[in-house]
C-alpha cells in the first residue's frame, strides 16, 4: 500500500520524493535538467529520470517487486492510471515481465516499459521468449544490483554473511543477445544514448536495458516498510 500511495497519491509528488531521498545524502539530477552531481548511489535516480527524458511520453510503466520499485514509480511518468501496472500486491517478485506483456497487447498504441530488478528480471526470464516471439517493442529496465537488494535490508548485523543475498555480476543485456532481443550495457548516464537510438529505430525487437546500479544503502520506503520485521 505504502507503494501504490507513493506513486499514485497527489500528496507525494516526485519532488517530494526527490527531498526526501537528497535528505539521506544522493544527489539526483533535477528534473529541470540541470546538472547534477555525480556519486554512483545516485545512479538509481539518474537513469530512472533520464530514462523519462528519452522514452516516448505515451506509454505503461509495469513495475516488479523489489528494493528498487520507488525509483520506476517516482520517475517514469505515465500519461494516466492505465498506463502504471504495480505488481507489488501479489507480494511477489518476478510478474512485471508478463505484467508488461499485458500491457503491451492491451494498449498496442502505447510503448510498454517493464522495470524490473535483477532477481525478479532472472525468475521470470522465460518470458523474454515470448516478447520476442510476438515482437513486441518492449523496453525491459533491469536495476542491477547483482543482488536481492530488498533482503539486503535485513541484514543489519555485519557478522551477518550476505552472500546468499548478494551475487557475482552477471551479464543480462548479452543473455537479451543470446534470446534475440537487444541489449545494451548502461554504466553512465551517457550509455543511455543506445537507448535513444533503440527508440529512433524499427522497435521490431524489444530492449533489454542492464543497468549497472551500485547499492543505494536501502531504500527509504523499504526501510519504512520493513520497520518491526
Ligand atoms: C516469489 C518470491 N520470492 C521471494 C520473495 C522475497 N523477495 C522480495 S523482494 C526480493 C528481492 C528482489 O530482488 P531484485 O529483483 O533483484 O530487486 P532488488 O530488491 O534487488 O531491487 C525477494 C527475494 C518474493 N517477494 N516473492
Ligand atoms: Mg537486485
Amino acid at each position: 500500500m505504502l507503494f501504490s500511495a507513493l506513486a499514485m497519491s497527489d500528496r507525494i509528488t516526485p519532488a517530494t520524493f526527490t527531498t526526501r531521498w537528497c535528505s539521506r545524502g544522493n544527489p539526483v539530477r533535477p528534473r529541470d535538467g540541470g546538472s547534477y552531481v555525480w556519486f554512483p548511489s545516485g545512479f538509481f535516480t539518474v537513469s530512472s529520470a533520464t530514462l523519462d527524458t528519452i522514452l516516448p511520453a505515451e506509454r505503461t510503466v509495469s513495475v516488479d517487486s523489489g528494493n528498487f520499485m520507488g525509483y520506476p514509480s517516482a520517475y517514469l511518468t505515465v500519461p494516466d492510471h492505465f498506463g502504471f501496472c504495480f505488481t507489488q500486491a501479489f507480494q511477489s517478485i518476478g510478474l512485471g515481465l508478463a505484467s508488461a506483456i499485458g500491457t503491451a497487447l492491451a494498449q498496442p498504441d502505447r510503448l510498454p516499459v517493464a522495470t524490473l530488478g535483477d532477481g525478479g528480471f532472472l525468475m521470470g526470464i522465460s518470458e523474454l521468449e515470448t516478447v520476442v516471439r510476438l515482437k513486441l517493442p518492449l523496453v525491459i529496465v533491469i536495476y542491477n544490483d547483482s543482488a536481492y537488494g530488498a533482503e539486503v535490508h535485513h541484514f543489519t548485523d555485519p557478522e551477518m554473511d550476505r552472500s546468499i543475498v548478494t551475487f557475482p555480476e552477471t551479464d543480462l543485456a548479452a543473455i537479451a543477445r543470446g534470446c534475440c532481443a537487444d541489449g545494451v550495457t548502461v554504466r553512465t548516464p551517457e550509455d543511455l544514448d543506445a537507448v535513444g537510438n533503440w527508440v529512433e529505430g524499427s522497435r521490431d525487437r524489444p530492449l533489454v536495458i542492464d543497468a549497472k546500479v551500485s547499492s543505494d544503502g536501502g531504500s527509504w520506503w523499504l526501510a519504512e516498510a520493513f520497520k518491526g520485521h
